[in-house]
Order: C-alpha cells, then structure tokens, then sequence
C-alpha cells in the first residue's frame, strides 16, 4: 500500500471509532473534599471510590485527597480547579462552590429549611433539577447529592438563646459573603476564613465561634477549642453535591460512565444516613454525647426562634434577589408542598 493511501485509511478508521477509544483511562482520578474519613462527608467519598473501582475492575481508580489539598486548603477555590481539571472528581458543599454559582447560595438563605423534609423536597424535586442544568451549563458534570448538614451555631463564650446574645461575638464564617451579612445582621463579628484555618483561630481564641454541622463539632472535636456552647437553631444546611470534571467524564467509555453515576447515587444515600444519625427527636444520640462532653446544648422554643427568623429577614431578602427570585420561590413553594 502506498503511504498515502495508509494514511487515508488509518483517518478514516480514527473517524470511525469513538471518541473514548483514543483517549486514555488515567492510573489515578483525584477526588477532592473538604474533609476526610472521621466525617460522614470523607466517608461517603471513600464509598465512592470503593463501589467505582470495585466494578470497573480498577480501572477508575479514584485517590482521595481530603483538606481540599489540590487547591492548598482554599475550599472556595475548589470548583474553579474542577473546571481546569486540576481535580477530576469532587464531593463539594454548595457553599464552597456559592462564590462561582450564585444560585448555591440558595441553601444559606437563613431559615429556609425548617428540617430534612425540606432539603430533600429542594434536593430531590425542581430546585435540585435546576441546579444541576447551572452546574452543568458551568462545564462540570453533577452526579448525586449528598449532605454536610444542618449547621449549628457554638461559642466559647455564652449561650445563644436571643439575636442581642450574638453582639461583639466574633465568628468564623464559611466563603459565601451571605454569612457575612447574616452574623453582621444579630451584631457579631464575623470573619470569613477556610475551615483548616479555623480550628486554630478557634484555639488561639482569635475568633469566639463557628457555625457547622454536629457531625464536624464531634469529628473535630471542638469541644476541646474552647467550644463550650452550641445552639440548635438549625438556620441552614449545606447539600453536598458528586461531580466529575466534563473532559474525564467524556474520557470513560458510557459503561463506566454508567458505574459512577450509579455508584455516586448509592454514595450519596449513605451519605445522607450517616450524616442524619442520631440527630432527630426520636434518636438524639448525638446531642446526648456533645452534652457529654460537658459543653451546653440550647434547643430553641418555636417563639426564640421566631425571633431569629424576623432578625435576619432583610438578609434572605436581598439575597433571595441575587439569587434569583424565580429560583426562591420554586424553592418556597416546594418546601410548603413537602411530605412530613
Ligand atoms: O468550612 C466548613 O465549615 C465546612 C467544612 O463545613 C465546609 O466546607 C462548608
């Protein structure tokens, strides 16, 4: 055969295969998130990557890089590296992503979801539908949901009943400038830093509190930051959502593709269950051993919380703007409609 002639048929067989054939499985996929395997978050991350390199025969083989540490700690930067392929893969709070898609900080609107029923009428009907088209039409590919939690409010100082408890308290607060406006709005003082920065603020005494997740206090143990008090009032909860980088996700042959999605699906039901353990009237196991560990636990009555709701009304109002009024309503309304 002439050399032009072999060229010409080895195009035409390129042409004629698909496009995963001519790429290359990668020896490691980096899965990213913010905290590792003494959390329910880490634990749902290393299911991931056990059910995927189980069923593919390794040939996903996913690494998990927890700390955020591909992006050196910066969890606000994490979605941005998702994008550039600097991680393949990603358990990722909305929060954290909320600074590159304004329509995550949805789920920081204060008193929006009065308990699980509503994340999940949110997560599993429309809003969550309308999400993952954003997160998708940002060049990423969503999976599943998974769950961080509802993020109590602790301090070294007092207990929290009333917005008057709250003023000169200076907080840590997460990377959306919404929870800057929230904590201004009761009179504290709040301070955006990166969670690996904020365990030693909070020993150091450089900030009095924190809000997260009961599952973070107990992992974190920070009970033993001077974190003597913690206030259930319930006032937002992160969703945590599966991705996978688009070109990593077009690199798999539709078989594969089929394994992760699957996998992220019963990752992020485990995920859910471990995450809400302990943590309802019927079964509060959790609260019972932070009690334990000598710190005070305040459950607010339905009139102190009330108070809390009409304090930072002006918060979820603006904000309900800039994330857009047709997103908040369909969120509204799902939540009023919601199974108990
Ligand atoms: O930084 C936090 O507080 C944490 C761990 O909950 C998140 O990543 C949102």
């Amino acid at each position: 055969m002439k050399t032009r002639h072999l060229i010409a048929a080895l195009a035409i067989a390129a042409a004629a295969m698909p496009a995963f054939a001519q790429t290359k499985y990668q020896n490691e996929y980096r899965l990213s998130t913010v905290v590792g395997t003494a959390f329910p978050w880490g634990k749902a991350g290393e299911r991931w990557g056990e059910i995927v390199r189980q069923k593919t025969n390794g040939r996903i083989n996913m690494k998990l890089y927890p700390g955020v540490s591909l992006v050196a700690g910066d969890q606000t930067r994490e979605f941005t590296a998702i994008r550039q392929g600097v991680i393949d893969m990603a358990i990722g709070s909305t929060i954290n992503w909320s600074p590159q898609i304004k329509e995550l900080n949805l789920f920081s609107l204060p008193f929006l979801m009065p308990d699980y029923a509503a994340i999940d009428a949110l997560t599993k009907g429309p809003v969550g539908k309308d999400i993952f088209a954003r997160l998708e039409r940002a060049g990423v590919v969503p999976l599943a949901w998974g769950e961080n939690g509802f993020r109590e409010v602790t301090n070294s100082k007092r207990e929290l009943r009333k917005p008057e408890d709250f003023k000169g308290l200076k907080f840590r607060v997460v990377g959306s400038p919404l929870f800057l406006d929230t904590f201004s709005a009761l009179g504290a003082n709040p301070t955006q830093m990166s969670w690996a920065d904020a365990q030693p603020a909070l020993a150091s005494g450089a900030v009095d509190g924190q809000e997260n997740p009961l599952t973070i206090f107990t992992a974190a143990k920070l009970h033993t930051v001077g974190q003597k008090n913690v206030t259930l009032w319930g006032y937002v909860a992160d969703p945590l959502i599966f991705v996978v980088n688009k070109e990593v996700w077009e690199s798999w042959t539709p078989a594969d593709r089929k394994i992760v999605r699957e996998a992220a699906i019963e990752a992020g039901k485990y995920n859910l269950q471990i995450a809400r353990e302990g943590m309802t009237g019927a079964d509060p196991a959790v609260v019972k051993s932070i009690e334990g560990m000598g710190v005070k636990v305040v459950k607010l009555t339905p009139q102190e919380r009330a108070a809390f709701v009409k304090t930072t009304k002006p918060v979820y109002d603006k904000w309900a703007k800039q994330i857009g009024p047709e997103l908040v309503k369909k969120a509204e309304a799902s939540i009023a409609s919601r199974k108990k």
